[in-house]
């Protein structure tokens, strides 16, 4: 009770640490009370999203799916988290656009108000360091036709409201990446 809904939409590379950031946040939010949920792009990819490909079309439909549940989820009075790649600024543009925007509206409907935008500012030789899944290796010897960041397109956002990055060489600590969200949230 008391809480808005709202989306907070997570992109970036693929070992950028949107899942992680994802799950700090829900925990962290929970701690304190807040209901959230997690719309994690690769597990929505195992069910409603198992028809889809990763072909640009089919990302855009990714995307444009998980954006109208994230906007239910919102409606719900819910704080939704999405964390996936959604590499092309058309497609967030979209999710942006199906949600109010107008603070006026927000006050009175005062069930849900905002997407929050979250770009994960890792540099590409990180993620590919990391390379959990071994994906980018794959990529790299052309296993894999059309991953971001190796042969398909990132565009990083141009006016995003948190932007997480490396400091000094350093990425920040799940719980840090997390208390940076929550004290946006909080301070708006
Ligand atoms: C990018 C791919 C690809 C290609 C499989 N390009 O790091 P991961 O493994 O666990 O997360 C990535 C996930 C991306 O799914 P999304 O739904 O987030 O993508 S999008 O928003 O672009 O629709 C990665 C894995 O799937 N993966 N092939 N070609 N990532």
């Amino acid at each position: 009770l008391g809480q808005k809904g709202c989306v907070i939409w997570i992109t970036g590379l693929s070992g950028s640490g949107k899942s992680t950031l994802a799950c700090a946040l829900s925990r962290e939010l929970y701690c304190r009370g807040h209901l959230s949920y997690v719309l994690d792009g690769d597990n929505v990819r195992h069910g409603l999203n198992k028809d889809l490909s990763f072909k640009p079309e089919d990302r855009a439909e990714n995307i444009r799916r998980i954006g109208e549940v994230a906007k239910l989820f919102a409606d719900a009075g819910i704080i939704c988290i999405a964390s996936l790649i959604s590499p092309y600024r058309q497609d967030r543009d979209a999710c942006r656009a199906i949600l109010p925007e107008n603070a006026f509206i927000e006050v009175i409907s005062s069930l849900h108000d905002a997407i929050c935008n979250v770009f994960m500012d890792m540099p590409l030789e990180v993620c590919e360091a990391r390379d959990a899944k071994g994906l980018y290796k794959l990529a790299r010897a052309g296993k894999i036709k059309g991953f971001t960041g190796i042969d398909d397109l990132y565009e990083p956002p141009l006016d995003c409201e948190i932007t997480i990055q490396q400091k000094d060489g350093v990425c920040p600590s799940p719980a840090a990446m997390a208390e940076q969200v929550v004290s946006y949230l909080e301070s708006n």
